[in-house]
This record gives structure tokens, sequence and C-alpha cells, in this order.
């Protein structure tokens, strides 16, 4: 039987995966954690501990207490913040990561841990970008994770640990909005259009990001997670994508439920720059070959989605 242990299971995609897990695995199979408690499902659900993921040997005593065989790692800074704060960035999404590993390594758990889009840079062939290719990013967040899909690659090279990971896009959800990404403006969005059927984007027009709804987000972890290693070749940062858009495709996917949004513009210069920095669209062959990875949704079935839940979410049914 499975016993995880999940860091920052109050973000974005931990606040999710955490219940998604819950239902696969059992709720008490699960452990939450995240640096505060706040009011999360992640926390009502099932067992949560606060922990600080800087803190080695409080996730060692952790992890040993709950006898965990699998750790989630997503406790990180993302890109906006980490060039805001590069220091603190790299002591948090670093110091982290190399706990987190070290406490696999001597307990023997299965590992992941998110890339990002963000590994890549400006040299970086930015159509139907590579698995296998120029790795130069411009941005604190892009050099944590080249370091940590490094740093992955060698605890299993070097210490045999099961680690395995997913180079993400943007991410979007309507359950826990993200913080301190330059993707967030492809959420943000949805809850502008539901509440004023209008958004004013910090990304520019025609600025082409991968970005993925997260329902697909949650199935690609868990199918990696559950893959056969011995087919996985590349095992760390794997591209996966479900699409490539700007902002004005998601204004007129938006409009197709509310015909009279409207979308402006007040472009945010360092989070344009790093959004620049990034690929326009990922090839995923690989992660397909490798272990299925195959997401469901589309731009438009994703938009009808995140309008609904998010009109029902704030009570608004039947405005968009
Ligand atoms: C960010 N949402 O914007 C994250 C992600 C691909 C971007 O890593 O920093």
């Amino acid at each position: 039987m499975k016993k995880i242990l999940i860091t920052g299971a109050l973000g974005q995609i931990g606040s999710e995966l955490t219940c998604h897990m819950r239902e696969i695995y059992g709720l008490e199979q699960v452990i939450a954690t995240d640096i505060r408690k706040g009011a999360n499902t992640a926390v009502e659900s099932g067992p949560f501990e606060i922990l600080d993921v800087t803190d080695a040997q409080a996730m060692y005593d952790m992890a040993k207490k709950h006898h965990v065989d699998t750790i989630i790692h997503l406790a990180a800074l993302l890109s906006a913040t980490a060039e805001a704060k590069p220091l603190l960035a790299w002591n948090l999404n670093m110091g982290g990561l190399v706990n987190a590993l070290e406490v696999s390594k001597e307990l023997g758990c299965q590992f992941f841990t998110p890339s990002s889009i963000g590994a890549f840079g400006p040299s970086t062939p930015k159509t139907k970008t590579p698995q296998n290719t120029i790795q130069r990013p411009t941005t604190m967040y892009g050099v944590n994770k080249v370091s940590g899909e490094l740093l992955c690659d060698y605890y299993y090279q070097k210490f045999g640990v099961d680690t395995r990971g997913l180079r993400f896009p943007g991410l979007i959800s309507y359950v826990t909005p993200p913080g301190g990404g330059t993707t967030d403006y492809a959420v943000e969005i949805y809850y502008q259009a539901i509440r004023q059927k209008a958004y004013t984007s910090y990304i520019d027009k025609g600025t082409y990001m991968d970005m993925m709804y997260m329902p697909d987000a949650l199935q690609a972890i868990i199918c990696l997670m559950e893959a056969d290693p011995a087919y996985l070749k590349h095992r760390n940062a794997y591209n996966v994508s479900a699409m490539s858009i700007d902002p004005e495709a998601i204004a007129t996917s938006i409009r197709k439920v509310i015909p009279d949004f409207e979308l402006s513009y007040q472009v945010d210069p360092i989070r344009q720059s790093i959004a620049e920095s990034w690929p326009d669209s990922l090839d995923c062959t690989i992660a397909t070959e490798e272990w299925g990875f195959n997401p469901l949704y589309d731009l438009d079935r994703m938009t009808v989605e995140m309008l609904g839940k998010l009109s029902e979410k704030y009570s608004l049914v039947g405005t968009s």
C-alpha cells in the first residue's frame, strides 16, 4: 500500500493532487504538508502536517514517522516571485529539493518533483521544443529547474533513487489560484471573465506559451509514477503540454460562452520578458511513447469547464 508525503500541498498543484491521490490510494495514505495551515480540502480531507522543506531533519523525521514510500515534492517559489527574490528562491527551491532527495535516498522512497517550460531559455528552439535540447534559462526559476532536473538524474544514477519528473506548462485550474507565476494570467482571465466580463492581461498579444488543464496534469503525474520503469529512458523532466496559446486565443474561446467578453493589455515588462524567454510550443512525443501521456482537454473544452465551475463556485450560475 502506497504511503505518500506531499510537500507544498496547499499550492495550485498540491491542493488538487492531494485530493486526487487520496481518492486513488486512500484518505489516510496521503500526508499533506505545507509551511502553514489553511482552509483547504487538502487539510480537511486527511492527514496534514506543517513542514518547512528547508528543515532536513524535520522532513526526515516526518517521513519516517509516517512510514512514507513516496515523496511528491511540490514546495517551491514560482518564476515571477523567484525573479523578485532570487536568493530566497535558490535557498528554498534547491535546499528543499536536496532535502527531499536525501530523505528519499535514506528511506528508499519513490520521488516526484515538477520541472517546467521555465527550464528552457532564449537559445532553446521555440517551436516544437524537443525533449533533449539547449537549456540556458535566463531566470532564477529556470536555473532552479535545470539544476533540479540534473540533480534528480544524479540521485537516480548515483544512488538508485526512483526519481521521476515532468516539465509542466502553465497549469490552469479553478480550485486554487496559482501565486507568483508568469502564466497566472491564463487563470486570472477566467475569474475576471465571470466577474466582470473583461480582463486586462499583463502578457502581450501574440505571446504563445504551453498550457494544460489541471485534470490532465494530475493524470500525467499518476501515469508517470505508475509507469513501468523499464520504459523510462528519460525518467525526469518529460515535456508535457496540451495547447500552445496566447491571450487572444483564450479570449476567443471565452467569447464562445460570454460573447461580450473584452480583453485589454497592460504589459508587465518583467513577466513579459520571462514569457518571451520560454518556448512557444513543446514536442511531447517522448512522454507519449514512454508512458502514454495523453491530455484530454483542448482550449474550448477547458474554457467551458472553467467558466462553469467558477460560476458555480462564486454562485454566478447562469451569468456566463
Ligand atoms: C510559472 N506557473 O508561471 C509556473 C510555471 C510554466 C510556468 O512553471 O512560474
